[in-house]
């Protein structure tokens, strides 16, 4: 491995070898997952003024992924030394994981984009000229212009993925006037959201440290890390409950209960027999059912079709062992989580099959009680500017996205929809100008080839990111924003059993030419307003600055922002969860009868079967099932070329099932080729027993066109390239594991 760890601007050194030091394990063992640190049992709190012998500490927030820990930076001299957890985050409690600690190479990363850059070479090229801020302004500027009056706003994509400031990049759309956005649900939860939201109104927290009895599909929570369940789930096993973990490959997290390797997309067939045991044998909840369900006689009926018999045929699982759960997990009730997972974007079916979970939660009551699923009491009401800002009109959008999927959340866009309206020619206008923040869609959206032609039929893209990503590489521009390391961002309160303010401040000052995304908006706002008369000029609203933002947001707060940057978090005094009320009839759901639908009335209004119906199907023959999927090193494809992660693991590996490999001479560690419909990729096989013989399964996030990334360009097989394009008929969720594969040895 070639040493890329010193940033000699830095200063800091910052090798391999620390790095291992400070977070031993990890790599060996992905489960550890989350781990607390003895020194902090020693430390005062950021609010001492001599806290770290060796420096300063400030209480922040990680954005290397989607949990958003407390963390602590550890700052000597301008230069970030460590990052750890804060205890005192309710939610992250002191941990952080690998990717945590590796927030320190994100801001030293020498690939890191540091820099405006401006295209001279083809797209994806990688040839680049520097530019200075105004210059960049000024390029982008022309080019917005020459499509706006061309074309006008529609035609213009907006895309983004969720974090902190996603709020500043989308209200400038929504003033440019376009009503094309296309952010992180379809990407990821989506099927989950209406799913759950048809069934109990809102997608439960789980408490998972007082089950007695947790069932989780493919919800791989020791490995893909989601505050606080990890945590909770450890304790919840340590406090002797029962996991039952569905999955066709042997996750860390399976490793913790019981592995059930189910045949892949029949987990409904799982879902509906269980509940056909449970009315069979009268096991279900009869009290919650009869007070707090509607459609209860509808779906014993619809349900007496589906016996553990035939379950058995479609999921693989034996019949008896479909009962035992039953029988356990009754028997548990009310503490029993079925946990709604997050990941959905698995098959074409999922939002009926999430909702099936919500209607098995409900027959067995395991609902707003000590060890079950519940609604947390809800977040600090945070305030904000008083926008008086039009919400973008939908009904203009061009793929029709509100009329075909009504029940998805329609500000987020669906990408499967409006890729193929775009390639399909089915828009009603062209789509020329792509602005792409904080996303990767050339890795993170399904059939990479098929984003590939959309993005030549474009005549700009712009994206603003911090490091080469393949989405950045192909772009016309690149804009360097600040690490989260560097900037202060709006404030968050997150839902949760305790109440908190958090916040994400400068551990050190920007590096290179970074700026916020709140200042490149303003930047490019200024120049196109010369060149563009707007109903409301872009500048007037972008007058603000981000402490006046967030000043506004912790207007009639317990707190104010000098006290928080300096806390770094604010705390609600503890308060014990109420249970209950949602149980005796006080609170309803939000659905349309306000109890817990077994027969969906919104379902219903929108044209889609009240019940789930399972439609049994066939595999490919000779061929195998692509999964894919996230580990414990690496967020999605955004950091498997941050230095110190990337020496963890830097290149992926195909998972196949020994007795596949053997037919096919393949053996561990050898290169194959894997080939859909959709493309191909090489890639190291890891033939191991924890998978099925009908699937194969790859970390998502390697093979990278980009030769920005100088650690992991060319490393390993990309996924999505091997994907072909397919998603859930209710939500749009991008479906990515319908396609099958072809592996011979390389
Ligand atoms: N094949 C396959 N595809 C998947 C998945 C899978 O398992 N397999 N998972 C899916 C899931 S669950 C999700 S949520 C999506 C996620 O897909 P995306 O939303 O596209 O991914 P992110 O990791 O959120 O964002 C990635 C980009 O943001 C950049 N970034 C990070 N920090 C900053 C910052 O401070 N400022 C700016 N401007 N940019 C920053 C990163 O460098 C990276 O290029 O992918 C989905 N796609
Ligand atoms: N370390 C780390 N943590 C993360 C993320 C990350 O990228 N890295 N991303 C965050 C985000 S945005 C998300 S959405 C979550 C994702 O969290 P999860 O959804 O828990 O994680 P994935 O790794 O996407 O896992 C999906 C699992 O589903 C299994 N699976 C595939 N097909 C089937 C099937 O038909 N039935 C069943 N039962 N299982 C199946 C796969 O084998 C895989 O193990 O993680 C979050 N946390
Ligand atoms: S799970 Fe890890 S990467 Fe994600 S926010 Fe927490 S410490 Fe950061
Ligand atoms: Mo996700």
């Amino acid at each position: 491995m070639k040493n890329r760890t010193t940033d000699k601007t830095s200063g800091a050194k910052l090798g391999r070898r620390n790095f291992l030091g400070v977070c031993a394990g990890v790599g060996a063992g992905a489960a550890l997952g989350m781990r607390s640190f003895r020194a902090e049992a020693a430390w005062a709190g950021p609010t001492s003024k001599e806290t770290w012998s060796r420096g300063e500490v400030i209480g922040s927030t990680c954005s290397m992924c989607v949990n958003r820990c407390g963390i602590l930076c550890r700052v000597k001299d301008g230069v970030l030394h460590k990052i750890d957890g804060d205890p005192r985050n309710p939610k992250s409690r002191g941990g952080t994981c690998a990717k945590g600690q590796a927030g320190v190479m994100a801001l030293y990363d020498p690939d890191r984009i540091k820099y405006p850059m401006i295209r001279v070479g083809k797209r994806g090229e990688g040839k680049w000229r520097r530019a200075s801020w105004d210059e960049a302004y000024a390029y982008v500027a022309e080019n917005m212009d020459k499509i706006l009056k061309k074309h006008g706003p529609e035609s213009f994509l907006f895309s983004s993925s969720t974090d902190l400031t996603e709020v500043f990049f989308v209200r400038f759309g929504t003033y440019l006037g376009t009503p094309n956005f296309a952010r992180h649900a379809t990407l990821c939860l989506a099927s989950r959201q209406v799913g759950y939201f048809a069934t109990m109104g809102g997608v439960p927290d789980s408490d998972l440290a007082h089950a007695k009895y947790v069932l989780m599909f493919g919800a791989n929570r020791l490995e893909a890390f989601e505050l606080p369940y990890n945590i909770d789930l450890i304790d919840g096993i340590k406090n002797g409950a029962k996991l039952v973990y569905v999955d066709p490959r042997m996750t860390a997290t399976a490793a913790k209960g019981e592995w059930i390797p189910i045949r892949p997309r029949t987990d409904m067939a799982l879902t509906l027999a269980l509940m056909h045991v449970l009315i069979k044998e009268e096991l279900y909840d009869k009290e919650f059912v009869a007070n707090r369900t509607v459609g209860f006689n509808a779906l014993k009926a619809h349900v007496a079709k589906y016996t553990p018999e035939w379950a058995e045929k479609e999921t693989e699982i034996p019949a008896k062992k479909i009962v035992t759960m039953a029988r356990e997990m009754a028997a548990a009730a009310p503490a029993v989580v079925v946990f709604p997972g997050r990941r959905t974007s698995w098959y074409t079916n999922d939002t009926q099959f999430r909702r099936s979970m919500g209607m098995l939660t409900a027959l067995l009551g395991a609902f707003d009680a000590p060890g079950a699923s519940f609604f947390n009491a809800g977040k600090q009401k945070l305030g904000g500017f008083d926008w008086e800002i039009e919400p973008f009109d939908i009904e203009k959008r061009f793929d029709d996205f509100e009329e075909r999927f009504p029940l998805a959340n329609h500000e987020d866009g669906g990408y499967v929809s409006l890729r193929d309206a775009i390639l399909n020619g089915t828009a009603e206008y062209p789509v020329k100008g792509w602005m792409v923040y904080h996303q990767n869609p050339l890795a993170s959206v399904l059939d990479e080839a098929k984003t590939m032609k959309m993005m030549e039929q474009m005549d700009f893209i712009c994206a603003i990111d911090i490091q080469p990503s393949q989405t950045a590489w192909m772009a016309d521009i690149i804009l360097p924003e600040t690490t989260y390391l560097e900037r202060l961002d709006p404030l968050f309160s997150p839902g949760g059993t305790r109440k908190y303010i958090a916040i994400r401040q400068p551990a050190v000052p920007p590096m290179h030419e970074s700026k916020t995304i709140l200042d490149i908006i303003k930047g490019v706002a200024a120049e196109l307003d010369k060149h563009h008369e707007f109903e409301t000029p872009l500048s007037d609203a972008f007058d603000f600055t981000i402490e006046e933002y967030v000043d506004a947001q912790l207007k009639g707060a317990p707190i104010d922002r000098k006290t928080l940057m300096k806390e770094g978090i604010w705390l609600e005094p503890e308060k014990p969860v109420v249970f209950g009320e949602y149980r005796s009839g006080k609170k309803k759901f939000k659905t349309p009868s306000g109890k817990m639908e077994l027969v969906s009335e919104r379902f219903r209004r929108n044209g889609y079967p009240t019940l789930p119906e399972y439609e049994s199907f066939k595999e490919v023959p000779g061929k195998l099932r692509l999964l894919t999927g996230h580990m414990a090193q690496f967020t999605h494809a955004a950091n498997q070329n941050n230095p110190w992660l990337n020496s963890l693991y830097p290149e992926n590996e195909a998972w196949i099932n020994p007795e596949v490999a053997r037919e096919r001479g393949i053996k561990n560690g050898d290169y194959v080729r894997v080939k859909s419909e959709a493309g191909e990729v090489r890639i190291k096989a890891l033939v191991t027993p924890k998978i099925r013989k009908d699937s194969v399964w790859m970390v998502h996030g390697f093979g990278s066109n980009s030769t920005g990334q100088t650690a992991v360009k060319g490393k390993g097989g990309a996924d999505q390239r091997l994907m072909s394009s397919a998603a859930d008929t209710i939500s749009n969720n991008q479906a990515m594991h319908e396609t099958f594969v072809d592996i011979v040895k390389a």
